[in-house]
């Protein structure tokens, strides 16, 4: 960076601003915004970066850039997004910003045809590239693949990953059922797994990975879906504006009289799972708008379903059952997810009150006996025995030597409570497990050679309050940036290597330290939190401590103070602490870890369960304990950890991973509102830098980012070459070529099968290359020359 030059310095609304350095201190610099002459302002020397010469010039891939740098990447990405570009290259990884509406044929029959068997950076950047190169690599290196889509709540992954399987099932289906079946499998599985929140009006509360299998003749046989933490917590509880599971309304908002009647359902503002965030109910009878006129203020009402045009419950429904017609769900299935479906309504509006006698215990107040029966009947349960599972616990005492003894323990108001909403948590979980596996049926594969699977998972977030669900997130998100790092940094190297570049090795932070933090046996804050689970009278801030006297010193690791780390509330050591992630430090509020960690339901209400008069209720529970030994153990210990299991579920799928090849998507939100056509920089570029793209860009910059094989750069030119040059073998051709060219020497260096550029500069060469046919001429002349 030299005085007088254009640099981009720090901006807090757009990310970065152009301006130029006009004093220079010890570790800051003075910069004269371009726009405000005569105005300075100093800025970190680590956060000021070069400009491009010419600011206003947009490329497909980043790495075409003179320098790359977090500034340039997102001046880069912010000129395609206003031109409608929402796809760039950083190399083989593949940027997507969210439009938030519709771009004109982006996506349609002629697109996916045009992608079909392109190689990468021949057509311009789309997530259909990135899908055909997958398919390619399965096809040439007889090896499964993968592709990564991360990013923010809101920022297209789901979108993204359904562009991957459309394209995958059209370009390279059997032309069977089965390509259909494995693009409609995602309605259903968005309608119990999905919700509106403040970030995404179509929000996946769980992740998933998702597998197309293909025959040795790389044609689709079939489909596999692994899911992972469904958010529980929605399912009794909303925050303000956001709503539970999208199946709940549009079962209440699209079904038949016949059914609606059979389920005992009404508005959903009757119900109270669904009535105290904000129903966002669009409601399609003008009685039932009426209803909500009365009920809600008009500020509330103005936030809520009415002026949300994208929610159609009663659409949605009807397009969901078509879905389900499609993958082969019959009627009797239909009603039976439906059942369970308004079960749970109906317990979340039982209510208990005090019985006021001495045994404290409590009743079920008389307007909730109808309610009760509802649900029990809904459920196959006796309404006797389901009163009492939710009224009292079976305790097994020891007491008096009398061994396993049996007792009922009575509840208070608020424990009845709970276990009203656990059993509502546990039932329809299991629900989603069903869904999940009921799915997976309808794609079945008896033999597959390779797969690629899509992993469409939360990126990492942090939130002003950051609670379990964030933590088992982010540490997924540890995961999956070691994993990218293994793939695009050290492979990266690798391949300098291989080809015998000599260049020097780049290095990155490794957060395996921070891994381990989470995950090691004993000392790791999951098995920390077991083992308070497993307590008599295991406690949030018991927890809490523990993990602070456990890692006293850890670098990872620290109190939950206020600092410069992060922006949170000032909390007590025993109210949570911060971790210092790859991305940033996150605080964790313990509250609630261990109710959260703990899958378990009251021995009363897990017997229940399992005794319902009707199969299918029956089968949601006796599946969801995968063998004896651990009914046992929660039988016992009353625990089955949440956390341990998410982190098996992890493991295998990084095993996974790892035993394919690979592609990310990293796809980024571009403004709050959820809004097209709206670029807010600081927030954009945040989200690049969580995404660990400026780790990559450091490396380029130091290495050679575009690099192309020399049999490829022989077949572009060699129409515009003398017979001389095309008779030598592609790389002699490409050396005479380079020499004649007068290419700087430091610009480019040949390996063992390509030739590598430095930032930029295969952008100029291949400038020159198509450049008028004069100065062509004149360069060829210069090639025989030299040949001569
Ligand atoms: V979350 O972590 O599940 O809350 P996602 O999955 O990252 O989130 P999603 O794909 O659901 O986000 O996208 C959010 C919304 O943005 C969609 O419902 C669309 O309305 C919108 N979207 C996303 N990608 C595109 C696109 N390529 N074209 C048009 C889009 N609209
Ligand atoms: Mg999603």
């Amino acid at each position: 960076m030299e005085d007088g030059k254009p640099v981009w310095a720090p901006h807090p609304v757009d990310g970065f601003q152009l301006g130029t350095i006009v004093d220079i201190g010890a570790d800051t610099l003075t910069i004269e915004p371009l726009n405000q002459k005569g105005r300075t302002f100093l800025a970190s020397m680590s956060q000021v970066f070069p400009a491009e010469e010419d600011v206003n010039k947009h490329m497909e891939d980043n790495c075409s850039l003179m320098y790359l740098n977090e500034a340039t990447l997102l001046n880069n990405v912010r000129l395609r997004y206003n031109k409608d570009h929402i796809y760039t290259y950083v190399a083989n990884i593949l940027i997507a910003v969210n439009p938030y509406y519709d771009i004109h044929k982006l996506y349609g029959l002629d697109a996916i045809k045009t992608y079909q068997g392109k190689s990468l950076g021949t057509l311009p950047p789309h997530v259909y590239a990135i899908a055909d190169k997958a398919y390619r690599d399965m096809k040439v290196l007889k090896m499964s693949q993968s592709i990564i889509v991360s990013g923010e709540s809101g920022a297209g992954k789901t979108e993204n990953t359904k562009f991957v399987l459309r394209y995958l099932t059209t370009t390279y289906g059997s032309g069977q059922d089965i390509d259909e079946r494995i693009v409609e499998a995602n309605p259903l599985l968005e309608a119990f797994g999905n919700a509106k929140t403040v970030r995404n009006n179509n929000s996946s509360r769980f992740g998933k990975f998702v597998e197309i299998h293909f025959n040795e003749k790389n044609a689709v046989v079939g489909g596999f879906v692994s899911h992972y933490l469904l958010e529980k917590s929605r399912i009794c509880m909303q925050s303000n504006d956001e709503r539970n599971y999208h199946i709940f309304y549009r079962l209440c908002a699209g079904a038949s009289e016949d059914i609606k009647k059979r389920l005992h359902l009404d508005s959903p503002d009757s119900f109270r799972y669904l009535n105290r965030g904000c129903t966002r109910y669009f409601a399609s009878k003008d009685s039932d708008k009426q209803i909500m006129q009365n009920r809600k203020s008009p500020e509330h009402l103005k936030a809520g379903a009415l002026k949300d045009p994208l929610l159609d419950d009663m659409g949605d429904f009807n397009r969901m059952c078509v879905a389900m017609k499609k993958i082969g769900l019959d009627d009797t299935e239909k009603l039976d997810l439906f059942r369970v479906v308004a079960g749970v309504l109906h317990l979340g509006n039982i209510d208990f009150e005090e019985t006021g006698s001495s045994s404290g215990g409590c009743i079920l107040k008389t307007q909730s006996g109808q309610t009760l029966e509802y649900c029990a009947d809904l459920l196959a349960l006796d309404p006797g025995d389901l009163r009492v599972s939710l009224t009292t616990r079976i305790m097994l005492t020891t007491a008096g030597g009398a061994k396993g003894t049996v007792i009922k323990v009575p509840l208070k108001v608020e424990q009845a409570n709970n276990a009203r909403d656990a059993l509502a948590k546990a039932v329809y979980s299991r629900l989603f497990d069903h869904v999940v596996k009921r799915v997976n049926q309808c794609f079945p594969f008896e033999t597959s050679s390779n797969f690629i699977g899509v992993l469409d998972i939360a990126g990492f977030e942090y939130f002003e309050h950051n609670s379990f669900e964030q933590f088992c997130i982010n540490y997924c998100n540890e995961k999956l940036q070691q994993f990218f790092n293994e793939r695009i940094l050290k492979e990266e190297q690798e391949l300098y290597q291989r080809e015998g570049l000599g260049v020097n090795e780049v290095h990155y932070v490794d957060n395996q330290d921070c891994i381990d933090l989470v995950e090691a046996k004993l000392v790791g804050v999951l098995d920390i939190l077991d083992e308070e689970n497993r307590l008599p009278q295991p406690s949030d801030q018991h927890f809490a401590l523990a993990v602070h006297s456990k890692h006293k010193d850890h670098f990872r690791l620290t109190v939950p103070r206020k600092s410069k780390l992060t922006i949170h509330r000032n909390l007590r050591d025993d109210e949570g602490f911060i971790i210092r992630h790859f991305a940033g430090a996150v605080c964790y509020e313990t509250i609630r870890f261990v109710e959260k960690n703990n899958d378990a339901l009251h021995m009363s209400l897990e017997s229940l369960m399992s005794e319902s008069k009707d199969r299918f209720v029956r089968e949601l529970f006796e599946n969801s304990i995968p063998n004896k030994d651990s009914k046992q153990k929660a039988g016992k210990l009353g625990f089955i950890s949440v956390g341990n299991k998410f982190k098996t579920q992890l493991n295998l799928l990084l095993e996974k991973l790892r035993s394919t090849g690979s592609s990310f998507i990293r796809c980024v939100k571009p403004n709050l509102k959820m809004v097209s056509h709206k670029f807010e920089g600081a927030l954009i570029l945040s989200q690049l830098q969580c995404s660990g793209m400026v780790s990559v860009l450091d490396l380029m910059q130091g290495g050679f980012p575009s690099r192309a094989p020399f049999h490829e750069l022989y077949n572009m030119y060699k129409q515009y070459m003398p017979d001389k040059l095309t008779r030598l073998n592609p790389r002699l051709f490409c050396k005479a070529l380079f020499k004649a060219l007068g290419l700087n020497d430091n610009d480019f260096k040949f390996g063992l099968t390509r030739v590598f550029f430095r930032p930029g500069k295969f952008a100029e060469f291949d400038q020159i290359m198509k450049s008028d046919p004069d100065h062509l001429a004149e360069l060829l002349q210069k090639v025989n020359q030299w040949l001569v």
